[in-house]
This record gives structure tokens, sequence and C-alpha cells, in this order.
């Protein structure tokens, strides 16, 4: 993998960039659409290719692992093969999602125990195992095995997490510079920052993390409970830190103003279920501002959803036609509302990448801000 910054922005920390990796070229900034259990829920890879424009999507090693298996997806020929998706993947190794889904979960220096939460049987991740895994996954990027310190830890308990995902980063390292990837492909092995919301330890974690020499880097432990200024001032503090010249994550982050605000710190890629949970629930992102599709005023709103929109579904339907299907239950109204609000996330990275080039992404973000926070 390579990236290569291709512009910055004269009045902030942004810049414009370019990913390459086996499966192909991603354009930074970027968003990269949720995939979960080897499926972006509701849309079809040729909408997200095709439509949408995705330039890549992140899969979740901790559901993959459960459901369908590794010994199926080593079967398959890894994940790329077995969902049809030819572009680059990403998997976050299951740090967060063992404590965020799973039951009974129990920390040990050694890893994580947990049970399924889809049949309750016990299993354990380790940094080392989380590894081979994301191998037989076969990702183009894959994440460092992290506790993902909750935003409300005080400094005790936060220190004593960012110690030990730093222990785990080097098992995870050994591990993965040990072995090989399996299908022909490289795969590259992103370290994660933590430190909850104390600039001393997110300043530790960052010189730690920027240390190992890798091709990228994450940050996480963000959007977890504490308040949103926070989490600027805690981007700005790691990102001082992190190689300049090496692409920053921020996982799971975020609305898109939030993506806007960590762009202009120096953030270059984004992935969260926002676009497509909330759109499942009726909840429209656009240019202009948001929109619940399943209010009363869009009754007899015949307009196109999204004049603006770039998606197919923005001029095809109509607001009150997607009122309709979310009133009525329809899995139409599913498709057309998370294509649509993953072309506008993708949308907007592209905006941001362009005015970054253009040289004016300060003043463009001060607006579009503002409009984005709208209730239409
Ligand atoms: N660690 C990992 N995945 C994550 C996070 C983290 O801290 C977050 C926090 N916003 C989202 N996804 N491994």
């Amino acid at each position: 993998m390579t990236f290569e910054i291709q512009h910055t922005d004269p009045n902030s920390n942004a810049r414009a960039g370019k990913i390459t990796t086996d499966h192909g070229v991603i354009e930074t900034p970027i968003f990269m659409p949720v995939g979960t259990v080897a499926s972006v829920k509701a849309v079809h890879f040729h909408e997200l290719k095709e439509d949408i424009k995705a330039q890549i999507i992140l899969g979740n090693t901790y559901h993959l692992y459960l459901r369908p298996g590794i010994d199926t997806l080593e079967r398959a020929g890894g994940l790329h093969k077995f969902n049809g998706w030819d572009k680059p993947i990403l998997t976050d190794s299951g740090g967060y999602q063992v404590f965020s889904l799973s039951g009974n979960r129990k920390l040990k220096e050694e890893g994580a125990t947990f049970r399924s939460h889809i049949d309750g049987s016990k299993h354990l991740f380790t940094p080392e195992n989380v590894v081979d895994i994301q191998r037989i996954i076969g990702a183009d990027i894959i994440m460092a095995f992290d506790e993902c310190t909750p935003g409300t830890a005080d400094f005790a308990y936060a220190k004593k997490s960012m110690e030990l995902t730093h222990r785990w980063l080097e098992r995870g390292l050994n591990r993965f510079d040990q072995t090989e990837p399996k299908y022909g492909y490289s795969q590259t092995y992103f370290p994660i920052v933590q430190g909850c919301v104390y600039p001393e330890l997110r300043r530790q974690s960052a010189e730690f993390i920027a240390s190992q020499h890798r091709e990228g880097y994450a940050i996480g432990g963000l959007a977890v409970g504490e308040p949103t200024e926070i989490m600027y001032e805690m981007i700005e503090v790691v990102n001082e830190i992190l190689p300049k010249d090496k692409p920053r994550y921020l996982m799971g982050v975020g609305t898109p103003q939030n993506i806007l605000e960590a762009i202009e710190r120096g953030v270059d890629m984004f992935d969260c279920v926002m676009p497509t949970r909330n759109g499942r629930n009726g909840m429209l992102f656009t240019s202009q501002g948001i929109m619940n599709m399943k209010n009363e005023k869009w009754k007899n709103d015949f307009s196109p959803l999204d004049e603006f929109g770039t998606s197919y579904v923005d001029k095809a339907y109509s607001k009150a036609y997607l009122r309709h299907l979310f009133i009525s239950k329809e899995y139409l109204a599913l498709q057309i509302a998370s294509i649509h609000n993953l072309a506008f996330y993708l949308w907007l990275v592209g905006e941001a990448r362009s005015h970054i080039q253009a040289g004016d992404f300060s003043s463009w973000k001060r607006g579009m801000v503002e409009q984005l926070g709208r209730r239409l």
C-alpha cells in the first residue's frame, strides 16, 4: 500500500491524497460504507460501485468470524471472492464489537473472552488470532486488536487500558510480520491510538503508535460518549504527532459535520453506520439539511427526493413516495434511503477533496456545516 499527498489546504491541516492498494486506488478524504456481515445493508454492490461510487468498504472480524466463519471464508478464497466486491476492503479487528455487542466479555492480558451474540458460544480473541483471522478474511487493510476505552473512563482506567492496547499492538505486529497474505495480494496493518479524553495519554499513545513505522494509523476511542468539542481536541493532539505522510483513519465517526471538522484537522479516512442505520430509520442527510421521511410534512410533496443529490434515487423518486414506503414498512424504503445517504456521504468527502484541491476548503466547510445542521 502506498499513500501520496496531492494537495494540502493552506488554511488548515486538511489534505487530499491517494492510497494505492492491490485492489485499486482510494482518493482521500474518503468515507467507507460499513459492510459488517459481508453485505452493506440493503445495498447491492452494483449500486455501491456505480451509483454511490464507494472506493473501499469495511467489514467486521467479529461478525465474519462468528458467521459465516473463517472456514467458509477460506474456502471461498477470502471475502472479496465471497461477496464479489473487488475493490479495497478494510476489516475492523473486533476490539470494538466484542465490547459493544457480545455477552459476558472478560478482558485478560492474553486477550478478550466473550460469548457470541448469535448463539451464546464462548470464544477468545487475542492480538495474534485476530491477525490470523484477518489474514483469512483477506482485507487489504487490517486493524490492530485494541480496547476501545469508554469516553467516561477515569484517568487511571484509561491509562491501564491504553497500556494494554500498546502491549497488544506489539504482539499483533509480531504475528503480522511473521505471517504472509493468503491470496497473492498484499495486506497492511494499522495500529490504533487510544487514550480516552486525556491529552497526556493521547500524546503518549500517538507517540508509541507512530514509533511502529506503519503504512497508516487509526484514531480509536472517540465518539464513545465524550463531548464533541473534546473529540475535536483529541484529534488535534493526536494529529500533531502522527506522521504527516501517512493516512489517518478516525474510527466510527460520524455525522457529516463531524467528518468535515475532522478533515479540517487532518483526518483522511472515515467509517460509520450512521448513513445506513439512520437511513433505515427514515433519516436522510442532504446538503440542505436533515429530513425525517416519516414526517406528515412530505405526504403530498412530489418534488424529487433531493434535487441536489448525485444518486439515481434522488431524481427517480419523490419525497411523498419515499414517505409512503416508510409508512407502509416496505423494504424498498430501506434501499432508497441507504443508497441516498451513502451517495451523500461519498459526495460530501468528494466535495471536501475538490475544495482542498481548489484551496478554499475552510470557507466552503464553514458554510456547509451550517447547512448540514438544518432540519428540513
Ligand atoms: N477501536 C476499534 N474499532 C472502533 C473503535 C475503536 O476505538 C471505534 C471508536 N469510535 C469505532 N470502531 N477497533
